[in-house]
Parts: C-alpha cells; sequence; structure tokens
C-alpha cells in the first residue's frame, strides 16, 4: 500500500529554514510500522517553490507526481499560509484517483476541521497529534473499510508515540535539502505542548497539555541525526522548558555526550533561571527564540500573557553571557492600532534590541480555534502575504479565502485596505531595521525608528521593489535617517 504525505510550498526564496518536514516523517514511521510503504513528496523544495509562482503549470506537475506514485492514501499537511494550495491538490487528485483515500492534518487543518467539507473532498482530517489515529486509518484502509462521510477524528493531548523518524529518514531525498540549505538543518523535538495557555496560541488547542518524550530517545535521535551529517538542529517544541527538571537532565546529558552539533529552540521567560541558560550555551545552544508578545496591559489581559517585565532583559543577559543569543519577539495587534500602542510596541523593541536580544515584530494573525478571534468583520486581503512574507504566487493568492476569510487568517483582516497596507509597511519597516547587520551592535533611539516606521509606511513605492532588495534598502535608509 502507498501512502504518500505531501508538504505544500512555503518559502520562495529564503531557503535557511528549509528542512525535512517532522511530522511526515514521524508519520511515515508509523507507515513502515503497519508494513505500507510511505513517501514524502515535499513541493517546499526550491524547485518546487520556484514553480509555484506559475500557478497553472505548477498544479499540473504537482498533480502529475502525486498521481504518478499511484497512493493509496494521500496526506497533505500544511503551515496554515499555505493551506488552500493542499486544499485545491486534495479537489484535483480526487478527481483523477477517486480511489485514493485523502487525509488532511496539522494544526491548521484541524481547527478548520468543520469548515472543510465545503472546501475539498476528503476521508479524514485528523486533529492533533496524530500517529495513533493514522495508524487506525491505515488499518482500515487495509480492509478497505472506507469511511461513507467525511470523518474528523483525533483531538489535543493523548501520548507521544516514542519513535522518531529514523527509518522513514531513508525514504526521502537528503542530499537535495543540504544542497538547497547549506546549513543542513534537521528538526527534532523534545516534547509537545506548552504548560502556559495564551489566548492567541495555537498549541493549547493542537498539542493540549504539556508531554515529554523519553531522554533515550531524544539522545538517538540527535546521534542518528550527527551520523547523517545534519549540521544545525531545531527543538520545535513550542517551549523547550515545560519542565526544569527535565530540561536540565537533557541538557547535562547532550553536553556529555559526543552527538553535541550546534542547535536553537523556543523557551519561555518565567522558566529560564541563569543557571539553566548557562547550561543551555554549554549544550550546544546557540539561539532561543523567545515569545514575550504582549507589551501593554491591554494586550497582557488579551493575549492572557504577562511575560515582559524586570524579568525580560535579566534572562536577555543570562542568555548573553551564556553565549547564546536570545531573539525576542513581539506581537503587535494590528485591529488596534492605536498610535501609542504601536509606539509603545516599537519602544520595547529598542529596549530589548538594547538590552542584546534580536527582536522581531509579528502581527498577531486571530487563529481559528484559539480562544481569540479576529475584532470585527473580516475581508479578504492578500497584502499580508505579500508584505510580511516570503511565499510564492500560489501560495500568495488564496482564492478561498474570498469566501471563507475567517479559515484563512493569513489571507483576511479586518482592516481598510489602506490601514492594512500602512501597518504592514511600518512593522515590515521596523523589522528591517531591527534584524539589519547595521543595526547589530548599535544602540537604537526608538524615537528614530517610530520615525522611520511612519515614514515608510507611506512609501506605497516600496511594494513594488524585489523583495530581496526591500531589506536592504530599508536598513541603508535607516543608516543614513538616523544619526
Ligand atoms: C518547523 C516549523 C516551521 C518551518 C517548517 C520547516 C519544515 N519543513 O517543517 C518553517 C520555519 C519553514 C516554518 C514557517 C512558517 N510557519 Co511554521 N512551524 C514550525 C514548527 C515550529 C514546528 C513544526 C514541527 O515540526 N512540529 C512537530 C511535528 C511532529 O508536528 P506537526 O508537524 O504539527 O505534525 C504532527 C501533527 O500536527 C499532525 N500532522 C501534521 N501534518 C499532518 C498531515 C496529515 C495527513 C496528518 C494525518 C497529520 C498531520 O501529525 C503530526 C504527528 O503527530 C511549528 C510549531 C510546532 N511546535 O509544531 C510551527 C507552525 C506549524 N508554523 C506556523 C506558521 C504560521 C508558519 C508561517 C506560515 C508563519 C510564521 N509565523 O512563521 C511560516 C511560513 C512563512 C513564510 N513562508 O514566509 C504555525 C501554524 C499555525 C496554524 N494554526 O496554522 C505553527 C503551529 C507555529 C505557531 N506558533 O503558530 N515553520
Ligand atoms: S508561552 Fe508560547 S507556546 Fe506557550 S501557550 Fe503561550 S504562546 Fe503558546
Amino acid at each position: 500500500m502507498n501512502v504518500l504525505l505531501v508538504n505544500p510550498p512555503n518559502h520562495r526564496f529564503d531557503t535557511v529554514h528549509l528542512a525535512p518536514h517532522l511530522g511526515l516523517l514521524r508519520l511515515a514511521e508509523v507507515g513502515l510500522e503497519c508494513g505500507a510503504r510511505p513517501s514524502v513528496l515535499d513541493l517546499s523544495l526550491p524547485n518546487w517553490a520556484a514553480l509555484a509562482d506559475f500557478e497553472e503549470e505548477f498544479y499540473e506537475k504537482a498533480v502529475a507526481a502525486i498521481c504518478d506514485r499511484e497512493p493509496a492514501v494521500l496526506g497533505l499537511t500544511s503551515m496554515g499560509v499555505n493551506s488552500h494550495v493542499a486544499i485545491r491538490l486534495a479537489t484535483l487528485v480526487r478527481d483523477r484517483l477517486p480511489s485514493c483515500w485523502v487525509v488532511l492534518g496539522g494544526p491548521h487543518f484541524g481547527a478548520i476541521a468543520e469548515v472543510l467539507g465545503e472546501l475539498c473532498p476528503f476521508d479524514f482530517v485528523v486533529r492533533g497529534s496524530a500517529e495513533e489515529e493514522l495508524r487506525a486509518i491505515l488499518q482500515a484502509r487495509a480492509r478497505n473499510d472506507r469511511p461513507s462521510n467525511p470523518a474528523i477524528v483525533g483531538g489535543p493531548g493523548g501520548p507521544m508515540r516514542a519513535l522518531g523518524p529514523r527509518e522513514s529518514m531513508r525514504s526521502i531525498d537528503l542530499p537535495a535539502y543540504f544542497a538547497a540549505n547549506p546549513v543542513r538543518l534537521g528538526l527534532v523535538e523534545s516534547g509537545r505542548g506548552c504548560v502556559f495557555n495564551c489566548s492567541f496560541c495555537y498549541s493549547p488547542g493542537h498539542f493540549g497539555k504539556a508531554v515529554f518524550r523519553s531522554l533515550g530517545h531524544v539522545m538517538d535521535d540527535l546521534k542518528d541525526m550527527k551520523e547523517r551529517g545534519f549540521g544545525r538542529l531545531f527543538f520545535v517544541n513550542d517551549n523547550f522548558v515545560n519542565n526544569r527538571r527535565d530540561a536540565m537532565e537533557l541538557l547535562e546529558t547532550i553536553e556529555s555526550s559526543e552527538s553535541v552539533i550546534p542547535w536553537h529552540c523556543y523557551a519561555t521567560i518565567p522558566t529560564l533561571d541563569p543557571k539553566l541558560a548557562s547550561q543551555m550555551g554549554a549544550s550546544g545552544c546557540t539561539d532561543v527564540y523567545l515569545g514575550i508578545d504582549a507589551v501593554t496591559d491591554r494586550q497582557s489581559r488579551r493575549y492572557r500573557k504577562r511575560f515582559y517585565g524586570p524579568r525580560t532583559t535579566d534572562a536577555i543577559s543570562w542568555l548573553v553571557d551564556a553565549g547564546v543569543t536570545p531573539t525576542a519577539a513581539l506581537i503587535f495587534d494590528g485591529s488596534d492600532h492605536e498610535e501609542e500602542e504601536f509606539d509603545r510596541t516599537l519602544t520595547a523593541a529598542c529596549e530589548l534590541h538594547n538590552a542584546g536580544a534580536r527582536v522581531r515584530i509579528n502581527l498577531l494573525a486571530a487563529y481559528p480555534g484559539t480562544d481569540l478571534g479576529p475584532n470585527g468583520e473580516l475581508r479578504y486581503s492578500d497584502l499580508k502575504a505579500q508584505v510580511s512574507f516570503d511565499v510564492p504566487t500560489a501560495v500568495r493568492h488564496n482564492p478561498l479565502a474570498r469566501r471563507y476569510p475567517g479559515a484563512f487568517p493569513f489571507h483576511s483582516t479586518t482592516e481598510r485596505e489602506d490601514d492594512w497596507r500602512r501597518i504592514l509597511l511600518s512593522v515590515r519597516a521596523a523589522n528591517d531595521v531591527l534584524h539589519s547587520p547595521e543595526s547589530t551592535d548599535r544602540t537604537l533611539d526608538s524615537r528614530d525608528l517610530i520615525e522611520f516606521s511612519r515614514l515608510m509606511a507611506d512609501n506605497k513605492g516600496i511594494l513594488e521593489v524585489d523583495k530581496r532588495l526591500w531589506t536592504g534598502i530599508h536598513a541603508q535608509m535607516f543608516a543614513r535617517f538616523a544619526r
């Protein structure tokens, strides 16, 4: 039985994040255990991502590539921004191969499972971690026991299956990833879920409560990935330090093992302390992404998150002292774009930058399935995909979001188009300055950043500029602007 797992295109130019898809590899591992022949078709590899600028040709070739493999089961994942591509593939493949079972999964498909029935044909949508659900689906497929109606299965929580993607790794074209991304990035997990419960976050509704993998399994993965030639690892758990004791034990074991290659992860301010930060540095961690997100009281209440305070800059210095670069992320909520809140976000951004962190400002995306709904009536816009993300044309255009804006947070907004453009451009300008090499090692004055962001928001011409030049232009202009 052929089981084909497909990842739709993601980035268009940027390959620094490119890595074999961990979720699909884990599902391929289940396929192997069930005696099936699993394979992964990764349309985020550069040849496919470039083709995805030409929509019709892309769909034609992708459908042909899928059908050529004669799948008995087709599994499609997504990253939210590219869900409509997977949905169209499901529809086209169903026309050509009616006997192929179509299964959708991942955080976004799980969250919009109820409306998916109106968007494409499918046999199953799986919510949450899917290893056990997929096993049951493959067993049903082997018996040819097809559900008479599309079924929604699974849910948040559940045990984390032990095995990592060691055998399934053989079924992917690893050299293609290493050629496209010289960093040779690999994804790994030491747990799932998060001990916090922020209102905007997908994690509580998708993974449920925090679960851990056994130390032995994580170390086996690290050894295996080192032997396969990975040059850097990303621990993708939503919060590496959900439990201090487990995290410390893992860090000490990594330090004393021979499997140390540089890695990065996500962590949270309240669960960090100086000893842990120092042990992270000693264990090969080079970068930590810290979601601080809320700056003002209003944001803290709305997001159910209060990680911004004196401890924030302390945590940044613990990490910097340990040789670990912190990235501090803030969220700007476009629908409350009172000038004062934007100014306070940029002021906090400068403070965190000056304390030694890389800073990133994200625009809030009200994900379906979270407690934080959109603030007003939604309408279609693909400006966010154009301004904030690096995606090919097929990902940027989302015809389904015109009819179902509430299901597609990256292709909809509650703002008027002009306001939306200003918000996106000002946030983009601020990010470009904060990320630019010209800003590293230099103290930023928040007044300059605020004024510069406003100036760029009025510069509509910048939308016409090639995205790869955009960052450089912003940074150079800023260097001249701020004396
Ligand atoms: C790694 C990662 C990336 C990598 C992807 C590399 C790769 N090839 O995988 C990169 C950096 C490219 C990326 C980009 C983006 N990402 Co991302 N990413 C992640 C991250 C951190 C880890 C994914 C992972 O490996 N998880 C572990 C595996 C085991 O879980 P999994 O993939 O979800 O799979 C399990 C289940 O979900 C399910 N499942 C998944 N797919 C399928 C398919 C089928 C058929 C079935 C049955 C089941 C199933 O079964 C799996 C096993 O249990 C997640 C957060 C997280 N911790 O999961 C965010 C996450 C998936 N990303 C997200 C987003 C939004 C993005 C972006 C679109 C925007 C952004 N904020 O960065 C961008 C793309 C922007 C662009 N193009 O410019 C969101 C999706 C939210 C949503 N509700 O849709 C997440 C959840 C992060 C978040 N905090 O919100 N991302
Ligand atoms: S701390 Fe981060 S991962 Fe945890 S619930 Fe909040 S946003 Fe999600």
